[in-house]
């Protein structure tokens, strides 16, 4: 059955057969630690899609792109991650806020490895895989935690296409593909992650997505009146005279994804 297949394939699973993209199990079999990459605005929805593809060993939470979501939403987060027990970091990778805490946790599991080792023989890399929804900032966090621009990165899911190690120092990264299948998705988890660009453009509905986040996220009474004239601010009347809704409900999931509506937190802890 799906679960049972899917729990033979979980990374981290020694000899198994691992997901299509992503490294073979010899290779995770080198890793020390997961770090589990989750969009601040969606964490339960990007831990319940990814749950099914990893183990609970040696896992890090990392929340991604906490400027774009409530900052007192994203500490209950971290507090409710942590209460169960779970390492987390908010960190922004573009700016590099919040990477000292997660650069030190690093730098002490490191020490810790050399001591386990031998005392005095070896100091070898801690090696740290990447995981976690297309588009959630694997890439990115890669560069930051290295220091360099290495890993490619861009808006549009799917930009990294095999894994890769990459090295500075004493820390080795492997950087993933956004493996997860997203194409189940249905109903509000698929507008979730529509919103936050962790899905094509070709796997949903914009306007179906705009009207959504304006009803649930923004709360409007009237969503189709707000993203029409949401539409009419910005100039895009179609023929004769109407607001082209189709554009401007594109428009308006473009800006919720740049955070030019405001910063938003889809999902809260204690309400999930
Ligand atoms: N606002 C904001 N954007 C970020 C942050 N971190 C990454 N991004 C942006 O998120 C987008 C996706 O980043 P990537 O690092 O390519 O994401 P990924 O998980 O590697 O994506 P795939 O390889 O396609 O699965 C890029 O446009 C980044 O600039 C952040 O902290 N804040
Ligand atoms: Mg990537």
């Amino acid at each position: 059955m799906a679960s049972k297949s899917r729990r033979r394939n979980k990374v981290g699973s020694r000899g198994k057969k691992q997901h299509p993209g992503l490294p073979g199990s010899r290779t995770v079999a080198m890793v020390d630690m997961f770090l589990f990459l989750l969009d601040s605005r969606i964490p339960k929805t990007s831990l319940q899609i990814a749950e099914p593809y990893l183990l609970k060993k040696n896992r890090v939470y990392v929340m991604t792109k906490p400027d774009l979501a409530h900052p007192e939403i994203t500490g209950d987060w971290v507090r409710t991650f942590r209460s169960q027990g779970w390492p987390c970091f908010a960190v922004e990778s573009n700016t590099g806020r919040g990477m000292g805490a997660l650069t030190a946790f690093l730098e002490q599991k490191q020490a810790e490895i050399g001591c386990k080792a031998h005392s005095e023989v070896l100091v070898r890399p801690l090696r740290a895989m990447l995981f976690g929804l297309p588009n959630v900032g694997k890439s990115s966090l890669a560069n930051r935690l290295l220091g360099t621009s290495k890993a490619p990165f861009g808006a549009k899911p799917g930009l990294t296409r095999g894994s890769h190690w990459l090295r500075r120092g004493l820390l080795e990264i492997l950087d993933t593909p956004g493996v997860i299948d997203t194409s189940q998705a249905k109903g509000e988890i698929l507008y979730k992650l529509a919103a936050t660009w962790a899905v094509r453009d070709n796997q949903y509905d914009e306007e179906e997505v705009a009207f959504w986040l304006a009803k649930q996220v923004f709360e409007k009474a009237d969503p189709i009146s707000h993203i029409t004239e949401f539409g009419r601010d910005i100039g895009l009347i179609g023929p004769g005279g109407r607001v082209d809704f189709s554009r401007a409900s594109k428009t308006f999931i473009q800006c919720f994804r740049k955070g030019k509506l405001g910063r938003a937190s889809i999902e809260k802890p204690d309400t999930q």
